[in-house]
């Protein structure tokens, strides 16, 4: 009894700080054609259990995506071809990293953190486009959380239980 009221108050604390718990993004724009820092943010582990291992994968369209490496964590970084060709600065590129692999530390449930990498917006991705980052969150004794959710047509991530992070492909401003 004691136990799935504890199961319940977190299932709704989690539910009600949707915007601050989860794994979401820091930065909600970005203009196309910039490297945009990704900054996921942490804010609880898997039902209690501490998260041992983060991996992201890498959406079409964001190139040359490097993590930034984090004391206590190793990275594993793995690349794969694009399905189609980008433009970087005037030279055509088709593969990069489209996983990156946190392992190794350990995040309590009650502690938050950060982990971060960068990545160039390709200059194809037209503004208005809506770019979601999938995550897996393993934890401590097999426990998974997978942001992975992308909303269907006329649905917000807020619709869904555990959605994707995401951010939004804005205009590049004039200069
Ligand atoms: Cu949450």
């Amino acid at each position: 009894m004691l136990k799935s009221m504890a199961i319940a108050f977190a299932a709704a604390v989690c539910a009600a700080g949707a915007a601050s718990a989860h794994i979401t993004l820091e930065q909600s724009q970005t203009p196309s054609g910039k490297a945009y820092k990704a900054v996921l943010r942490v804010g609880h582990g898997c039902e209690g259990k501490a998260t041992i291992k983060i991996r992201v994968k890498i959406p079409e369209g964001l190139l040359s995506a490097k993590p930034m490496p984090k004391s206590g964590w190793s990275i594993e970084k793995v690349n794969a071809a694009y399905e189609k060709s980008y433009d970087l600065y005037g030279k055509p590129v088709r593969e990069g990293v489209s996983e990156i692999i946190w392992s190794g530390g350990t995040l309590a449930d009650d502690e938050y953190d950060e982990f971060v990498f960068r990545a160039t917006v390709a200059k194809e991705i037209p503004p208005g486009t809506r770019i979601y980052v999938p995550v897996v969150q393993e934890c401590a004794e097999g426990a998974v959380e997978r942001w992975i959710e992308v909303p269907a047509a006329g649905k917000s991530p807020d619709d869904y239980e555990t959605p994707a992070p995401y951010f939004d492909v804005v205009e590049q401003p004039r200069s």
